[in-house]
């Protein structure tokens, strides 16, 4: 669906919100908890090669540097659109 994937975060540099590649990943803390949303870290799919439909699906393959891959579903959503709820977040 996409030429390539890349990581990036958002900082605030000067004032101004700029977004930066991570080349190296997403450092993940152990047992800790990282999210990736609009405004922080995100991945970024980079040329788009298919049609995104608001409801529908795009696969995507997470690659751990010491727990191999999984693949997850993400879910295509309208620009704007408010991130899913996190009240079960914890449970
Ligand atoms: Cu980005």
């Amino acid at each position: 669906m996409a030429r390539t994937v890349e990581a990036h975060e958002m900082n605030m540099t000067d004032g101004v919100m700029r977004m930066r590649p991570m080349p190296g990943g997403i450092p993940l803390p152990p047992g800790g908890t990282v999210w990736l949303r609009p405004g922080g870290m995100h991945l970024m799919l980079v040329g788009p090669t298919g049609a995104f439909v608001p409801g529908g699906s795009v696969p995507l393959t997470l690659r751990f540097e010491r727990a191999g891959t999984v693949i997850v579903e993400l879910e295509v959503a309208s620009a704007g659109a408010r991130a899913p709820a996190t009240e079960h977040q914890g449970h």
